[in-house]
C-alpha cells in the first residue's frame, strides 16, 4: 500500500557531509521523494515537534541538539512507507543499530543518532505540518 513518510537528516549527518548517501539509499530502495528542505529548527518549533517527549529527562538535550545545526527534511512515498523507513533507518541507539541499517552503518550516537524518521501516519502528518507550515 502507497503512504507517505517524512525523515531528517539530522545535523551530525550534515556536518560529516552524509546528506548524499543517506538520501541515496530512500531513493535506491524504490521510494520517491516528494519535497526536500533545508532548514535550521527554531527552539519552539524543535520543542513542537518532539512534544510526544517533553516529560523525558534527555527532552532538552534532544532540542539543543536539533537546533544546533542545519537540516535536511524529506518527504517521501512508497509501499509501506513508514514501517519500512523505519527498518532502513535502525534502531534509536546508533551503537546498537545492525550494520545496513542507516544508524548502524553512519552513527554512534543517540541524541546525534543521524536521521529521524516519523514510526505512524499520524505522527507523520503532526510532523510534517511542524516542519512545512
Ligand atoms: P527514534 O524514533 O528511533 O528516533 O527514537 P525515539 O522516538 O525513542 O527518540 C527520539 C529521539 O530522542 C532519538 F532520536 C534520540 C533521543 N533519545 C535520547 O537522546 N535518549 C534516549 O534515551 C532516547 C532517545
Amino acid at each position: 500500500m502507497s503512504e507517505q513518510t517524512l525523515f531528517i537528516v539530522k545535523p551530525d549527518a550534515v556536518a560529516r557531509k552524509l546528506v548524499g548517501q543517506i538520501i541515496a539509499r530512500f531513493e535506491t530502495k524504490g521510494f520517491k521523494i516528494l519535497k526536500l528542505k533545508m532548514f535550521t529548527f527554531s527552539k519552539t518549533q524543535a520543542q513542537e515537534f518532539y512534544a510526544v517527549h517533553n516529560t523525558k529527562p534527555f527532552f532538552g538535550e534532544l532540542v539543543d541538539f536539533i537546533t544546533s545545526g542545519p537540516v535536511v527534511v524529506a518527504v517521501i512515498e512508497g509501499n509501506n512507507a513508514v514501517a519500512t523507513t523505519r527498518i532502513l533507518v535502525g534502531a534509536t541507539k546508533s551503537y546498537e543499530a545492525a550494520p545496513g541499517s542507516i544508524r548502524g552503518d553512519f552513527g554512534l550516537g543517540i541524541s546525534d543518532n543521524i536521521i529521524h524518521a516519523s514510526d505512524s501516519k499520524e505522527n507523520f502528518e503532526k510532523e510534517a505540518k511542524v516542519v512545512f507550515e
